[in-house]
């Protein structure tokens, strides 16, 4: 069982190809592991379905050892074949209790939200934790909406009874305000696997992120 699950106070981290400075997958992920990251998401979008199953039964077995929670973003199937804690899925993706009926009981599902009655729902739809974003401007996610601001997330920590997971333009400059308003998890992308020195990035947004406590 993994030893921290989203919501809790930690970094959450996801994998991109295009922002990992030219480093190998295994690379970048056993730097993160290395460092104490414990929530790793794979998060795909080119390519094939065989050489995504060989990623992800790779960072399986490396998550695994590290006792880390391993999530897959948006595949169902993937998830499922590669025997991953989570999967994680938007609102324009397969609806929850769908998934729900495909993973079955035990997998976490986590639901992005971008708006209060995303967050509300989400509860009634089955899932285990919310993605809340985009706080700040990103251009790492195509098609994603108007960043919601630090006063949604605020609304969400206060009204919505699920773990939450901050995401969207989160780095290092800003992750003590994001914290400050309610996350104890925050999800990076470029500012986490795209620094050069990934153990010295995971130390100094962990100190940030305390500082706004
Ligand atoms: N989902 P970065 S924002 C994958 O708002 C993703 O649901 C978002 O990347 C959402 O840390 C986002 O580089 C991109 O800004 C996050």
């Amino acid at each position: 069982m993994p030893r921290i699950l989203p919501g809790e106070t930690d970094i959450y981290a996801i994998t991109d190809p295009n922002f990992s400075l030219g480093r190998p997958l295994e690379e970048v992920v056993r730097a993160l592991l290395g460092a104490g990251v414990r929530i790793v998401q794979y998060r795909e979008k080119k390519l094939k379905a065989g050489a995504m199953l060989e990623e992800c039964r790779l960072l399986r077995r490396l998550t695994r050892e590290a006792n880390a929670c391993f999530i897959v973003d948006d595949y169902v199937d993937l998830a499922i074949l590669a025997e991953a804690d989570g999967v994680h899925v938007g609102q324009e993706d397969f609806p929850v209790p769908q998934v729900r009926a495909l993973v079955g009981p035990d997998m976490l599902i986590g639901l992005s939200t971008h708006k209060p009655e995303q967050a509300e729902a989400a509860r009634g739809l089955g899932a285990d934790y919310i993605g809340v974003g985009p706080i700040y401007a990103t251009h790492t996610k195509e098609d994603v909406v108007d960043p919601v601001g630090l006063e949604y997330l605020d609304w969400v920590s206060r009204n919505i009874d699920l773990p939450l997971v901050a995401i969207g333009g989160i780095k290092e400059h800003n992750i003590a305000d994001v914290a400050r308003h309610g996350a104890r998890c925050c999800c990076l992308i470029t500012d986490l696997v795209g620094a050069p020195d990934i153990p010295a990035k995971v130390a100094a947004l962990r100190k940030a992120m305390q500082s706004g406590y």
